[in-house]
């Protein structure tokens, strides 16, 4: 699982105004520009080249990038983002630098790219508040199509996670981070498994680049579990995205 590029997008003075469901205060905008620039050093430091692009101030959620593509088999899978209010985040563009087959999730279906973790063979999608089940089975057919096989996941049900990705991670080699509340709903081997303590759910939203694990901080059990299991991990501070909903994953695209 070689991540040699991110694509990051910079927060816009109006992140504040973006959709949340937290009650954590309103984000401070020179924190979050001084978060992100960490995060994407914590990229460079892991191996990735990150292409950063501009702030769109008429998209206050724009640098949840991870939302608006998915990126799998070399092809780029442009989502349809399931909040009205990020429909118009667009992300081609930049794509197309270094995708040349572009695919698309078209209108019934609506799809988040944080509901979709990538693992190996296998694709996880989750059917969230956000994806419906169009959404979640034109992916799983271009899925199939690259030769994955598809798992959806319904996680409507599930209080506390907007999507798939917010409770669960792939480290790669089979093994995975998942929350307590994921477990029944998801076949994955136990023994593959990093469990999340109750109370350090938001830091499942983690992620693996190349040899290092970049995680939310302030979850020390998850990641001295992480380390046991032999990972070396990153800890960043994401507190201003976290008051939009925001995580770790979301900030970037990974390829
Ligand atoms: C939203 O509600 O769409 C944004 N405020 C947060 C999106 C976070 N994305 C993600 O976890 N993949």
């Amino acid at each position: 699982m070689q991540t040699r590029n991110a694509i990051v997008r910079r927060p816009s003075k109006k992140l504040g105004e973006g959709i949340t469901t937290a009650s954590l205060g309103v984000p401070n905008f020179e924190r979050a520009c001084e978060q992100h620039a960490a995060y994407c050093e914590a990229l460079r430091a892991a191996g990735a080249t990150v292409t950063v692009l501009e702030a769109d101030a008429a998209h206050p959620d724009a640098h949840f990038v991870e939302d608006t593509a998915v990126l799998i088999c070399g092809s780029a899978i442009l989502a349809r983002p399931g909040a009205e209010a990020r429909l118009g985040e667009t992300i081609r563009e930049p794509l197309a630098e270094f995708f040349a087959d572009f695919k698309e999730i078209v209108a019934p279906g609506t799809l988040d790219g944080g509901d979709v973790c990538d693992a190996g063979d296998r694709v996880f999608v989750g059917v969230s508040h956000r994806t419906n089940r169009a959404g979640a089975e034109q992916l799983a057919r271009l899925a199939a199509e690259a030769g994955k096989t598809p798992v959806l996941v319904d996680i409507r049900n599930l209080p506390g996670i907007l999507h798939l990705k917010s409770g669960l991670a792939y480290l790669g080699d089979d093994r995975f981070v998942v929350i307590a509340a994921l477990l029944p709903a998801i076949a994955i081997s136990p023994d593959r498994i990093v469990r999340v303590a109750p109370g350090e759910e938001y830091g499942s939203n983690c992620v693996r680049v190349n040899d290092v694990v970049l995680i939310a901080d302030g979850h020390s059990r998850l990641q001295r579990d992480l380390a046991r299991a032999e990972y070396s991990t990153t800890a960043l501070d994401v507190s201003e995205f976290r008051k939009m909903d925001g995580g770790l994953s979301c900030l970037s695209l990974r390829f």
